[in-house]
């Protein structure tokens, strides 16, 4: 009894690095000066921001942010048209070869809905992103005050 009950814990643990194995990160890509922007405490969004290079031959397209500290994630872009500022949600964010893209206020940022707690100045939230091709990669982001 003692032998199978080992013998199936190895199999999970066999397995469940094979799943971890089974994405590769996201290649090329890199995040410098992320940073979330602290939200008043009533607050059900908050917006991140950060700049991601790319060091490919190959345009990166993310499709999908996620966390498990928000509802969810969402690519959106701040526009100002006749004075008035307006949001649209994008499906992906494209970073071109060789190049770099900004996340930045009044410009294209993450929409992050419903954290799970209020997070302040000094907190770190993990943010997963997902490329067209199936990768994905991690990146820790800290709060700071707007
Ligand atoms: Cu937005």
């Amino acid at each position: 009894m003692f032998t199978i009950k080992n013998k199936l814990n190895l199999l999970l643990i066999s397995s469940s690095f094979f799943v971890a194995a089974a994405h590769a990160e996201i290649i090329g890509l890199s995040v410098e000066d992320a940073w979330i922007a602290e939200a008043p405490p009533v607050s059900k969004v908050m917006a991140g921001y950060m700049q991601l290079s790319n060091s490919g031959t190959q345009a990166i397209v993310i499709k999908k942010a996620q966390s498990d500290t928000y509802s969810s994630i969402e690519l959106h872009e701040t526009l100002n048209a006749n004075g008035m500022a307006s949001m649209v949600r994008h499906e992906t964010i494209e970073i071109p070869a060789d190049g770099h893209i900004e996340l930045k206020p009044g410009g294209k940022h993450l929409m992050l809905f419903n954290p799970v707690k209020r997070l302040l100045d000094g907190d770190t939230v993990d943010i997963k992103f997902v490329s067209d091709n199936g990768q994905q990669q991690v990146f820790s982001i800290k709060v700071k005050k707007p």
